[in-house]
């Protein structure tokens, strides 16, 4: 896939796609990352790219002609891809798109600055992304969660194809607990059935568990879950170390 980022501040990006699983990604060339600094097409002698509100208000707007400039030039430059523009207007950032965003051979990635885009800016968008309910400076950040998002879900980047279905919200649901070397730390131990080798008990205590997490730590991710009647019986035995298993299936009334 070829992700295509532009930026104000280039420099940000700097070896931050460069380490470990997204490094060995760019490396085995399954993904490549290029970074363009959208103030090439600014205008006069100082580049300029933003420009006051009319109405008056704090801060500064990106102008529409130079950027959207900067979009159509890459946008016509290779293999269809989705502009996406970096907002906290825009739509959260969910696993599900993280998935549908890694089918794509080509995106663009919008970064804004300063207060924001004006308006007629937004059109050259195919869709506007949020990674959540708080602001950030910029556009930068947010499109490195993205890259990372998307990345992972390329087939090939993350080493073990498995691991990646039974991530957290994979499914829907959060990922169960996990436990490794010693057995025994500090006075807390395993859970023995981790400990015995069955792996269909195993598999089932991990599946009740991650139910038991999700209601209890994401009540609104748990209501959208399709329960099979395995999955109601799994729950009423789970015992999530985390939390009161007692006070979670009363919560979900199983
Ligand atoms: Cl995509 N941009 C900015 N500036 N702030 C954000 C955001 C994006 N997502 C959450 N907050």
């Amino acid at each position: 896939m070829k992700i295509e980022i532009l930026s104000l501040i280039p420099g940000v990006f700097a070896d931050v796609f460069d380490e470990s699983i997204l490094g060995a990604a760019k490396r085995s060339g399954l993904i490549d990352i290029t970074i363009h600094n959208f103030r090439d097409f600014g205008e006069g002698r100082h580049k300029t790219v933003d420009d006051a509100p009319f109405g008056g208000g704090p801060g500064m707007l990106l102008k529409p002609g130079p950027l959207v400039s900067a979009i159509r030039n890459l946008r016509d430059s290779g293999p269809i891809a989705p502009v996406i523009g970096l907002t906290p207007q825009g739509v959260p950032l969910t696993q599900n798109m993280a998935k549908e965003l890694a089918c794509h051979e080509r995106l663009i990635l919008v970064c804004g600055r300063y207060e924001g885009f004006d308006e007629r800016i937004l059109p050259a968008f195919d869709v506007q992304i949020s990674i959540g309910d708080y602001v950030l400076t910029g556009g930068e950040f947010a499109a490195m969660v993205i890259v990372d998002a998307v990345s992972r879900m390329i087939p090939g980047t993350v080493g073990c194809e498995a691991s990646v279905k039974e991530d957290s919200f994979y499914d829907g649901a959060l990922d169960h607990p996990q436990f490794t070397r010693p057995a025994t730390w500090e006075k807390s131990s395993v859970p023995s059935v981790l400990l015995d080798g069955h792996h269909a008990k195993i598999i089932a205590w991990r599946r009740g568990e991650a139910l038991a997490r999700t209601a209890a730590k994401r009540p609104d991710h748990f209501r959208r879950l399709p329960l099979s009647q395995d999955d109601r019986g799994l729950l009423q035995t789970a015992f999530c170390p985390q939390s009161e298993s007692n006070e979670i299936r009363r919560k979900i009334k199983v």
